[in-house]
Parts: C-alpha cells; structure tokens; sequence
C-alpha cells in the first residue's frame, strides 16, 4: 500500500481520488444488448447465455426440481448460518417498518403519509468467483418486508446451466420463486423491457460489474428505478494504537478479495500504528486463497497517516467510505463526528463481515462517494410513501383564502378558482 504522511487537504484528495469510470466505452457495448433483449425477447437471453456463459439455456427459468436438488447439496451447517443471518437481518428491517402517518394540521385539514410496497422489483445476483448468497438475504428480505407483490431474481448460469446451490437455496428459504438463469447486461435489460419468461419490474436491485451498472443507468432512462449508482467497493479503517494491527488488517483484506478494483484505505493516526497492520497484512494476504486479487487492489490502495484528529475526521467525511471502521479509543465521540459514510462499524470486535453477512444491517451500500447523499438499501428502498389529504367544508372555509392569495399571486387562476367555487357553494347553501 502506497503510503502518505501527514498530508494537506489537497495531498490526501488527490490520492484518495477514485479512479474515472469509462462509462461511454462501456454504453457503446451495452446498448445493443438492451435493444437485442428487447426485440428478441428470451431468444436474446438465451443467445447470450450462449456467448458470455458459455452454455446452452434450455428453460431460462429455474425448476422446482433443481431448488429442490439443490437444498440438498447445501450443508446443515451453512443453512443454520443462514438462517441466522436471516433472523438478524429480518429483525432489523422489519423494526424499520413506519407507522401510517396521520395529522390534523389545523381544524378540518389532515394530512396523511403512508408506505406502500413497490408492486415489482427485480433482484440481480452476479456471478463470478463468489455466489453472494448473502445477497439474496439483503435484497429479498426487505422486498418481503415491504410487501412486493412480484419478486424476480436474476443471476447468471454456471457452464453447466447450473445456479449456485447456496443461492438457490437461500431464494427459496424466503419464498423467492420466480429465478431466471440470465446475468450481466441481458438481465438488467429483460428486467428493463419484460420477455416472455421475466415479468418487467418498477425498481432493479442489485450489485454487478460494470456492464450490470451500465445497463442499470441505462435502465433509468426507460422510466425503471434502480437502488443506487454503483461503483467498485471500499473501506476506510480509522485505527489508533487501540486497535488491534492483526484485524486491521483482516478487515482490509476483506473488503481487497472482493476485486481487483477494490479500494482499501487505512487512516492511521501514527506512522507506528501503520507499520504494524502493515506487517500483518504482509503475514495474512499470503494465506489468503484470493491473494492475486487481494494483492492487486491493495496496490491501488493507500495509507494515509494522520496525527490530528480533527484532520482524520475532515479526510473520512471528504472521502464518504462505503465502509467504515473506526478503531480509536474515543470512538464515541469520533462516531458522532461522521457525516458521510454507508455503513460504520464500531470498535475492535466489529469486523466488516459481520454487516455483510450476519448482524442485520444491510450490505447493499453506497460507494464511489455517493455515500454523501445516497444511503444503502433498506426496507425504505422497497416502499414509495403516498400522502393522502382530507378537507372538510370547516377546513377549506379556514384555508381557502389562503390558497386564493398565494395562486392569484403566482398569476394561476385555475388554481384559485378551485376553491373560489368551492367557498363560493358553501356560502350559497
Ligand atoms: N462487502 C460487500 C458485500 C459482501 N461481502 C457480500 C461478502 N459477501 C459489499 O458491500
Ligand atoms: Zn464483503
């Protein structure tokens, strides 16, 4: 890891400075895919299929007897982790359900708000060197929650036309049965447009590489709504000598295995607390199955060392982690300090991992920055609210004239003589 000591405000942007994303090439290549899918239909996903995975799709949607088979090769012990997992994960978004809202602002006028289920959402599960089954919990647990009448999980087939068992059985244990056998750009565009086997949704989840994330912009613009804009992970370790080096480094390394383009940063608050977790991350990353992938993104990765809290501070909020980890011994106070950042994990005995599997919070988070104005998903992101509004013949009697004045003076009388009339009858009657 590149290391900068003791950096000025300009010094530490230009290293934390996230690498551009070539979005342009990327569309060029995309956009074909999206109009194939969409005048094709399930001839386009399974020609795909073809050409990206390398198999040939028969039935692009899974079986009950392949779900079935495949809850058969998951172990005990991986389902009992799951179900856990689960609960944690229930628990804490069903806690985030809102009560209807219900106000009598002034005498006769009420204004209400209430959290209605997006009615179809779509689910995208990538592929690659690691099933996310995990992902499956934190997408489709709150869509459940939430009340979605259709739930459609993409995921892309292995060589042999397979799914993942894990992932299949993890889709089954909270009722997702609509899984297609389709990835990458293919499947945001058959979610975007609707095929013959995959129903077209309101909202597409879900994270994915960068044609996925393309095809997801490219999504927004034909009217379909999409979790997050989404760029390559990261985390951001705040460490002091109160943290213990070894899972410092652990919790680097875990979020460095996830892709070459991970982006792994350590704010040290002394250049011997930095040598430390250096040392250790020396130590564990030649263990490590994925250390080619663990090795490269912690080249693009940096170590700032920074004596000064109030500067430690300034640099996370510029930076917005998608994670966050603060090791220091005021971490109260630090905590309550941060106004930027997806998700933030507290103290020594608080490892990534645990958000990403296991404690409830959701690990579908905003990264690339966006974390200053995007938060992760939640069951929020699976309800739009409605507000709803009654006017009793009191209520517009004491409000009208109000309306009145405020329409005539933005120069809309169509507006005010929505309730001139009105006033106008009660007076006559
Ligand atoms: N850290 C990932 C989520 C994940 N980790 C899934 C393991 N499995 C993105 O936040
Ligand atoms: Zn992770």
């Amino acid at each position: 890891m590149k290391t900068i000591l003791n950096p000025t405000k300009s010094e530490w942007k230009k290293a934390l400075k996230r690498p551009v994303q070539k979005t342009k090439d990327i569309e060029k290549i995309v956009k074909p895919i999206m109009r194939k899918v969409k005048r094709l239909g399930d001839k386009a996903l399974i020609k795909f299929a073809l050409e990206y995975d390398h198999v040939q799709i028969d039935k692009l949607m899974v079986s009950v007897e392949e779900v079935r088979k495949a809850k058969e090769l998951v172990s005990n012990e991986l389902k009992e982790a799951i179900l856990l997992a689960k609960e944690n994960i229930k628990k804490f978004h069903e806690a985030q359900v809102q009560e209807e809202l219900s106000l009598e602002v002034m005498p006769g006028v009420t204004c209400m708000r209430k959290s209605i289920a997006i009615q179809k959402v779509g689910l995208y599960i990538p592929g690659g060197t690691a099933p996310l089954f995990s992902t499956v919990l934190m997408l489709g647990i709150p869509a459940n929650i939430a009340g979605c009448e259709e739930i459609v999980l993409c995921t892309p087939p292995d060589k042999e036309g397979n799914i993942h068992p894990a992932i299949l059985y993890t889709a089954d244990l909270i009722g997702i049965d609509k899984i297609v056998k389709a990835g990458g750009a293919q499947a945001i565009a058959a979610l975007t447009y609707g095929t013959e086997s995959v129903p077209k949704v309101d909202k597409i989840f879900g994270p994915g590489n960068q044609y996925v994330t393309a095809a997801k912009q490219l999504a927004v613009k034909k009217g379909v709504s999409i979790d997050m804009p989404a760029g390559p992970s990261e985390v951001l370790v705040y460490a002091d000598s109160s943290a213990v080096p070894a899972f410092v480094a652990a919790d680097l390394l875990s979020q460095a295995e996830h892709g070459v383009d991970s982006q792994v940063i350590l704010v040290a608050s002394t250049e011997k607390v930095a040598e430390k977790v250096e040392k250790e991350l020396e130590k564990q990353l030649a263990e490590l199955p994925r250390k080619e992938i663990a090795k490269r993104a912690l080249e693009n990765s940096v170590t700032v060392i920074i004596g000064n809290e109030e500067k430690a501070i300034q640099l996370i909020n510029d930076y917005a982690p998608e994670h966050l980890i603060i090791c220091v011994s005021n971490e109260e106070e630090v905590v309550s300090r941060i106004v930027n950042a997806g998700s933030v994990f507290i103290g020594n005995y608080t490892p990534e991992s645990a958000g990403d599997y296991a404690s409830g919070t959701n690990h579908t988070l905003p990264t690339y920055g966006y974390a200053k104005s995007y938060s992760g998903v939640s069951l929020d992101s699976f309800v739009k609210k409605i507000t709803y509004q009654k006017i009793t013949e009191e209520g517009i009697k004491s409000l009208g004239p109000t309306i009145e004045i405020m329409a005539a003076n933005e120069l809309l009388e169509a507006h005010k003589n929505a309730v001139s009339l009105r006033l106008k009858y009660l007076e006559d009657n």
